[in-house]
């Protein structure tokens, strides 16, 4: 399109619908399902704790929606690519066409796919439902389809260097309401390992300065984890719902014997037991354990779950609105993995930020195929810069009722925590050989 020339559909298309007064013929309130055209949008990084990236979608009716952008350790990556390539083609669009600009960010873009482009397409499809639901006054989850539940079962993390400590960390959960809870323990003769939290409540793997490097020991580790379950189930019985995150580290024959040892414990799910790029490799843990699956928390698109949702090799999908793309794209996921009976099991680790986990509320409230939702505290910091309607009680998390997704961003506050350089941790085996983290 030549650099003068005005977006396609930047005046009121041929097809606009009647206003709502006139269609149902009342002198009424209803609210506008008219076009909204956006008149600017920007990009705000601010690091309460830890960094966040948000987009505020602003339009011709004074109406903002909001959209997370957070990529953890390449945050200003996505800042750019919002900036220079999507920010520009969206001013003088409608708002109101979600699923149209859907598509023009993911095919109009011609490089699909990544976790850059699309945890900036997801910041926009959040930042339009965000802004549709406050133009007709509702929550999203009824744009949705409406509550298919009365709460959202959600996991907290506990964690400790020795089993002792996560045990009584357990306990805590439990004493919070908590139905469910991932259990991750420091494995002996390892200095440091995955999951186990600097902090309680919050577990927060980016560090400042350049990425630490940690050492891993498969074997150790295997050795280590039945005695943790066994352990949680002598002491708590088989009332909890136990989880636990093997964070990619295994290989698939690996968490094959992992499964069956942890089958008398009988796990909620086992997750990310191997890297998913060869989706295949599921088939051969599939074969061997009955300890349900969960995996994707880095996918990005329907395609990188195909095989595993249509053969059936996983039981939850942890793909989390942020990563794949948004509401829109999620749904479409979420409906093919419901005929699968593959249940939805959202990331929701502190470095999505308060607007990812209002979105995935909305969405798990609603969604036939739910399963849990993982929910690590945010800071008060964090909590304060997002003030928000969503709210936990007894082990479930609500959306609240507050019109679009029922989160905010303070400018203000956000400034006096300025952006800080921050790396995940790399791992190496005991021999030096860079491994997964
Ligand atoms: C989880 C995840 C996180 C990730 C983190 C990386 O299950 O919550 O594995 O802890 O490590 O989100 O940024
Ligand atoms: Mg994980």
């Amino acid at each position: 399109m030549p650099s003068n020339a005005t977006p396609p559909d930047s005046t009121p298309p041929d097809d606009t619908p009647p206003d709502a007064t006139s269609a149902s013929g009342a002198s009424t309130s209803v609210p506008s399902t008219e076009r909204l055209t956006i008149t600017g949008a920007e990009v705000f990084v601010t690091c309460p704790g830890r960094n966040f990236v948000t987009l505020r979608i602003e339009t011709d009716e004074g109406l903002y929606g909001l959209g997370d952008a957070t990529l953890n350790g390449r945050e200003k990556a996505v800042v750019s690519y919002l900036d220079e390539h999507v920010i520009p083609c969206l001013v003088g669009r409608d708002a109101s066409r979600i699923e149209d600009l859907w598509y023009f960010l993911y095919r109009g873009a011609y490089w699909r796919r990544g976790p850059v482009t699309m945890t900036a397409v997801a910041a926009v499809d959040m930042a339009l439902w965000d802004l549709k639901g406050k133009a007709l006054g509702v929550p999203v989850y009824q744009l949705l389809g409406g509550a298919s539940r009365t709460g959202v079962m959600a996991y907290g993390h506990a964690s400790g260097e020795t089993v002792d400590e996560v045990v009584d960390e357990v306990g805590r959960y439990l004493d919070r309401g908590y139905r469910a809870v991932r259990a991750q323990s420091g494995v002996p003769g390892l200095p440091s390992t995955y999951g186990v939290g600097r902090g309680k409540l919050f577990y927060e793997p980016a560090e400042q300065g350049l990425p630490s490097e940690h050492v891993w020991s498969t074997s150790k580790y295997l050795d280590h984890v039945p005695t943790l379950f066994r352990r949680l189930r002598d002491t708590y019985g088989s009332d909890v719902h136990l989880l636990h995150d093997a964070h990619h580290r295994l290989t698939p024959i690996q968490a094959a014997r992992l499964g069956q040892e942890l089958e008398p414990h009988r796990l909620f799910w086992l997750e990310d037991a191997v890297p998913a790029e060869n989706q295949e490799s599921f088939r051969i843990i599939r074969q061997h354990t009955t300890t349900p699956l969960a995996v994707g928390e880095v996918f990005n698109t329907i395609y990188d779950a195909q095989t595993l949702v249509t053969e059936q090799l996983i039981d939850y999908l942890r793909t989390s609105l942020l990563r794949g793309g948004g509401i829109t794209h999620m749904r479409k996921v979420a409906a093919l993995a419901e005929l699968y009976n593959v249940k939805t099991g959202f990331h929701g680790a502190t470095d999505l930020s308060p607007i990812t986990m209002a979105a995935a509320l909305h969405f798990d409230l609603w969604v036939p195929n739910f399963g849990i939702q993982e929910y690590m505290r945010h800071t008060e910091a964090t909590k304060e810069v997002f003030p928000h309607a969503y709210s936990f009680d007894d082990g479930y998390l609500h959306p609240g009722d507050a019109p679009g997704l029922g989160v905010d961003y303070d400018v203000e506050k956000a400034a006096s925590y300025p952006y800080e350089r921050a790396y995940l941790p790399v791992n190496r085996l005991e021999d030096g050989t860079l491994f997964h983290w």
